[in-house]
């Protein structure tokens, strides 16, 4: 680890992201992410910074790591590649810094780095890739850890909660698999807001929201994922946030749980505007 701290820190300079090899930065992380398994255990003593889909916004991400106060925690929710313009950049830069900050930095896995498991079109990132590159990267996106857990009861993770008895059969789950569709692909619809769906992606209401969380023990989840999906479900307990002006439209949010902070509802967390 020493050795790939040394050669990989001044490579971590936005200056150089022209120069950074996406192929490289993933072999080095691979072995990371084997150590780290499918669920993160987040230190309960940091700021934790959680991000939504960035979906090839370099900014977005330069401006977490330059705001993000020293020592803070942050959890990329996924969705990383694929419809901005930067997909590569983006990517790269999360590695590399994974690489520089181990316990610091977590990007968990979206439907969009998991696309050598069940591809999707249009993928513009993978798309543009060589068959080399892509049977060289996929393998390693598919080992990114499915949720981070903070004990204060809150979890991250992409899209919605899978139907597990307890958070630590997440270590199980296959891909692909049923709970890992819903990890990476699910959609939450509250009749009352939210349009009927028509996309035939995994949709959940209120009493799978209720059920799934009370087995898993997760008092709020943050994710990502839908663009447009209200940012308050489920009496408050499902925040939905999205990180990229690349796509959606919308403001970029992340949410910050301080430490120490007591979770009763997602409103425990600071949603704030990058
Ligand atoms: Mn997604």
């Amino acid at each position: 680890m020493a050795r790939i701290l040394r050669e990989w820190r001044p490579r971590t300079r936005f200056g150089s992201l022209i120069s950074m090899d996406l192929m490289q930065a993933a072999r080095d992380v691979e072995q990371l992410l084997e150590a780290e398994g499918r669920l993160i255990r987040l230190s309960s003593s940091a700021r934790t910074v959680f991000v939504g889909d960035v979906h090839g916004d370099l900014d977005a991400v330069e401006c977490v790591f330059t705001e993000a106060a020293p020592g803070t925690v942050i959890v990329f929710l996924g969705d990383v590649v694929d419809r901005g313009l930067s997909s590569r950049e983006a990517l790269t830069r999360i590695l590399l810094a994974k690489l520089d900050r181990p316990q610091a930095v977590f990007l968990l896995m979206g439907n969009h780095e998991a696309w050598g498991a069940a591809s999707f079109r249009p993928a513009d990132f993978w798309e543009s890739l060589s068959r080399k590159e892509v049977s060289a990267l996929s393998p390693i996106l598919l080992k990114l850890p499915f949720a981070a857990w903070h004990e204060a009861g809150v979890l991250g993770l992409h899209g919605a909660l899978p139907d597990l008895p307890t958070l630590n059969h997440l270590a199980t789950v296959a891909v692909p698999s049923p709970p890992w569709r819903d990890i990476t692909w699910g959609d939450w619809s509250d009749s009352a807001t939210s349009p009927e769906n028509l996309t035939g992606r995994p949709t959940y209401g209120t009493s799978e929201f209720i059920a799934r969380a009370r087995r898993l023990g997760v008092r709020v989840l943050v994710r990502s994922h839908q663009p447009h999906a209200p940012t308050y479900l489920f009496e408050d307990r499902c925040l939905t946030l999205f990180t990229s002006r690349a796509y959606g439209g919308g403001p970029r949010r992340v949410a910050v749980l301080a430490p120490g902070r007591a979770v009763s509802t997602a409103h425990d967390l600071d949603v704030v505007e990058i």
